[in-house]
């Protein structure tokens, strides 16, 4: 079975039971003049995060892993959107506000879409979530069950947020979880070291952190 060298631990994984999953790299988050950008953010940050992520995809792919692709965003209706949620920020820029790329964080708005570069590929699962966490309100783990999943790799942005939840929650579900730490970014150099930091705190507190070349370099 390949080893993984994480942190705090080396890592044995099947890759028939592990999963890459990617998450919200959409062009709002991502791309000169969208949302993220249009708040202040250096979206060149995240864009650090893309060619590891273009690399770990690649060699998914090649390895058959299951590979799962989320996108935060909510219904046009926004009937899922807690106004919890759409209530903060500046009122010209909340959810649902017409934004550079369309209405921010709405599907089908092509901010909302998933960049070129790491396009799903038939047969990628794309899962519409309408929290910061890919197990919330989706079924993620329905397709996790049935593929004898035990394990998963998880890239994407942002590393303190949607990345940290869904380790969070897949922990707790049992699954062993991997910050893949080069694939993941925030546009806060240092939540993303301290995010990175907590994951494998006090002998892996709730997950492991890897990188890019080190699954590669396990997979042969
Ligand atoms: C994600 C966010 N994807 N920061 N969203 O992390 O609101």
């Amino acid at each position: 079975m390949p080893v993984l060298a994480a942190e705090p631990a080396p890592l044995p994984f099947d890759p028939a039971r592990t999963a890459l999953v990617i998450i919200d790299m959409q062009r709002d988050f991502l791309e000169p003049g969208g949302f993220g950008e249009t708040l202040g953010n250096d979206v060149s940050l995240l864009q650090a995060a893309v060619e590891p992520c273009k690399n770990a995809l690649a060699a998914a792919r090649e390895a058959g892993m299951l590979i799962v692709h989320t996108r935060e965003g909510h219904r046009p209706d926004m009937a899922d959107a807690p106004p919890a949620k759409v209530e903060r920020g500046e009122p010209t820029t909340r959810i649902g506000c017409a934004g550079p790329m369309g209405r921010i964080l709405i599907r089908g708005e092509a901010g909302h879409d998933i960049i070129a570069e790491l396009y799903p590929i038939e047969g990628e699962p794309v899962l519409d979530k309408p929290g910061k966490g890919a197990f919330y309100q989706t079924d993620l783990e329905l397709m996790l069950k049935n593929r004898g999943i035990d394990t998963l790799l998880v890239c994407g942005v942002t590393t303190e947020v949607c990345v940290h939840t869904t380790i969070r929650e897949g922990n707790d579900r049992g699954y062993r979880c991997v910050a893949l730490s080069d694939c993941c970014a925030s546009y806060f150099p240092e939540f993303h070291r301290v995010g990175l930091d907590m994951i494998k705190a006090q002998g892996g507190i709730f997950g492991w952190v890897s990188d890019s070349t080190a699954f590669i370099a396990a997979l042969g």
